[in-house]
């Protein structure tokens, strides 16, 4: 179809150095819904970096508005051209999103490819997507952007070519690659189904384990965190997007107690929607969790910059709040006292951790099993002594607070969950005892 998507697809493992200019154009917030806001051009040379290229060059513009057919005014479009002919770039970066036509007039006016923060994205999640789910949820995530794309693409194409005689083979031509691709769109979201189901089938039996998930910015160590609470073994790269698969690690805080901790996608500045959309299932970790462990980089330039965009992410996939215990890591980056003290005040019960030290991952793992005894009351049952072994784990974690036998009945002071308790009453033959004893 010789879309751009095409051809940009694999520019990160063809063409390992392609050489780019980045532009941002800083728009008033209120612009687009909102969703102009302020162009960050280190974080889209990071993403630049991350696909494989190199950053040769910068401009940057303040504009009320985008030009409507090349997005950039005409004199900063003069100095675009100056630059990417003075850099020898192969290849222009926009933050902000293009249209097809603005993409295109650029292309022809620059002479060299140009990419907007989705495709760019799109195109790093493409290289960095291993699982077949991860690969089947990136294709997703790319048709559904092409889709809208098509049909301007086509019309922009008739209205060059003078509409009437070219019209009919147009139209045949657009409803040709819609039903080719929305036939693939319905392909991918039966096998992403699929997926989905026989992930369910193993996830069933942490059934009433507490769960907490790691969510965070992209490349703020929530992986790093993850293999050293859990001894996990998942990819840690200095890159945006390491990780694009859930992981899930059962974590045993002692022989009785026990929780789920997960490692999934980080999350970015203006996500491609699609992105969250097709990411769905590999999210629903997230959504099912009963904490969320935001992982913020503390040394990152603006951490509330980066929280705030989480948290807009989070609100897409979990639209009811959720208890949040926020973790402030790579404290061995920045005065560790004066950041402390600052961020205290805006998070008070927020911990501090160095995630590539043992000490460090040995101190969250603590703060998540309390997060978990926390959820622990104290109740007294009344257990036929004939399944007395049901309660020895509680016994060697020193959870019975006090016990008597009266005929062939314990008593049994326990303090548990209420998972744990519903598991003694209704497999154990065991009945409550009295009234709530804290
Ligand atoms: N200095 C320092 N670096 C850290 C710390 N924790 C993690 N890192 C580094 O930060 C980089 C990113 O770590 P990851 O664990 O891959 O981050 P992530 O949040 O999983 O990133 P994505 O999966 O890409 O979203 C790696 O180079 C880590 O070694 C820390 O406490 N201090
Ligand atoms: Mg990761």
């Amino acid at each position: 179809m010789g879309t751009r998507i095409d051809q940009q697809q694999g520019f990160a493992t063809e063409l390992p150095r392609e050489r780019a200019v980045v532009v941002g154009v800083h728009l008033p917030e209120a612009w687009a819904g909102g969703k102009g806001g302020d162009a960050d051009l280190p974080e889209l040379g990071r993403l630049v970096e991350t696909a494989g290229g190199l950053v040769v060059g910068e401009l940057e513009q303040r504009r009320a508005r985008p030009e409507s057919a090349t997005f950039l005014g005409s004199g900063k479009l003069e100095e675009l051209k100056e630059l990417v002919a003075g850099t020898e770039a192969t290849m222009v970066v926009f933050d902000n999103d293009l249209s097809p036509a603005q993409g295109r007039n650029l292309e022809k006016a620059v002479d060299c490819k140009v990419l907007d923060r989705t495709e760019l994205i799109l195109d790093i999640f493409a290289s960095h997507a291993r699982s077949r789910q991860a690969r089947l949820q990136v294709e997703l995530a790319q048709l559904q952007y092409l889709l809208p794309r098509l049909t301007r693409l086509w019309s922009h194409l008739e209205k060059q070519a003078g509409g009437i005689g070219t019209r009919g083979p147009g139209e045949t031509q657009l409803e040709t690659d819609r039903r080719i691709l929305g036939r693939r769109l319905a392909q991918l979201r039966r096998e992403l189904q699929d997926v989905e189901s026989t992930r369910r089938t193993q996830v069933g039996s942490r059934e009433g384990l507490y769960r907490a998930a790691l969510v965070g910015y992209t490349n703020a160590g929530k992986s790093t965190l993850m293999n050293g609470i859990t001894g996990a073994d998942v990819y840690v790269q200095d890159q945006l997007f390491a990780t694009l698969d859930a992981t899930t690690r059962r974590v045993d805080a002692d022989e009785r107690r026990r929780f789920l901790l997960t490692d999934t996608v980080g999350f970015i500045r203006k996500l491609p929607h699609h992105l969250v959309e097709s990411f769905k299932a590999t999210l629903e970790e997230v959504r099912e969790a009963d904490l969320m462990v935001h992982v913020v980089d503390a040394s990152a330039e603006d951490p509330q910059h980066q929280i705030d965009a989480v948290n807009k992410v989070l609100k897409e996939i979990a639209p009811q709040e959720k208890p949040t215990l926020m973790v402030f890591n790579k404290m061995d980056l920045v005065d560790a006292e004066l950041f402390r003290n600052r961020w205290t005040r805006v998070y008070p019960d927020a911990v501090f951790v160095r995630g590539r030290e043992p000490e460090g991952t040995a101190e969250l793992r603590e703060i998540l099993t309390a997060r978990l005894l926390g959820r622990e009351v104290v109740r007294t049952v009344a257990l036929p002594i004939t399944n007395l072994h049901a309660i020895s784990a509680f016994h060697r974690t020193g959870a019975v607070l006090e016990q008597t036998f009266h005929a062939d009945l314990c008593h049994a002071t326990l303090r548990l969950t209420e998972e744990e308790l519903g598991r003694l009453l209704s497999r154990e033959g065991a009945v409550l005892v009295g009234d709530d004893r804290g």
